[in-house]
């Protein structure tokens, strides 16, 4: 396999399982409307926008038409349960291995880049006093078009200065493997192989990764 330049990383699933916060605030809501969201539910919701989020919450209660302001309201009640918990989030939340595997990368020279769907990155990489680990953050707050769509992909490479051929993407929802393969990148699944199956390769998170197999990619 080609060598690669740059490492683009998802950040919910990938570097800290935020996703239980996600959940928990969506189910809060649910309770609020009077239904029951099920983690079931719950897992369509990985990787995609805050309002398509909202979008799956309402059709499984099956509450289709709401207007725009209420859909909106929702939302950022929603979203400021779901910072309650990330204010309280410490450098401790980072996935095994995730950090040392940052670094790793860092000191063989590869580019690093987030690319995530979330608004919320910038406070969630301060909070794990991470930050400083990336050379270019495409977020939430930067992109228009929600992954599987390749945008946020496509931007973290442009930011790099790397051709997305040189790129090597981890990523744990398939929305988000789809959205990499359409950027023209390789990827490496973090979760369930049959799930991650357009991925080149499939691990259940970085301790597995072994480094050997990684650096006979890089140049
Ligand atoms: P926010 P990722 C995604 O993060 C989550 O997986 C997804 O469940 C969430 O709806 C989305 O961020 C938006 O998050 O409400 O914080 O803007 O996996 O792309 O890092
Ligand atoms: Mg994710």
């Amino acid at each position: 396999m080609k060598p690669f330049k740059a490492a683009i990383f998802d950040l919910d699933g990938v570097i800290v399982d935020t996703a239980k916060f996600h959940f928990l605030a969506w189910h809060r809501l649910a309770a609020e409307l009077g239904f029951e969201f099920t983690e079931k539910d719950n897992e369509r919701q990985k990787g995609v926008s805050r309002m398509e989020s909202l979008e799956v919450l309402l059709e499984v209660g099956g509450l289709l038409d709401l207007s725009s302001e209420k859909k909106e309201e929702l939302a950022t009640k929603k979203n400021e349960w779901y910072k309650e918990y990330l204010y309280k989030m410490t450098p401790a939340e980072i996935l095994p291995g995730a950090k040392d595997f940052l670094k790793y990368l860092r000191l063989r020279g590869i580019r690093i880049a987030l690319a995530s769907a979330s608004k919320n990155a910038p406070i969630i990489l301060e909070k794990l006093n991470i930050t400083d680990l990336f050379d270019a953050i495409v977020d939430g707050n930067s992109v228009s078009k929600a992954k599987p769509n390749p945008e946020v992909f496509l931007k973290a490479a442009e930011q790099l200065g790397i051709a997305p051929s040189d790129c090597f993407v981890f990523e744990d929802a398939q929305a988000g493997v789809e959205g990499a393969k359409r950027a023209g990148m390789r990827v490496v699944g973090i979760g369930e192989p049959t799930v991650l199956n357009q991925a080149e390769i499939v691990v259940r998170g970085f301790p597995d990764i072994e480094p050997v197999i990684l650096l006979s990619h890089i140049n």
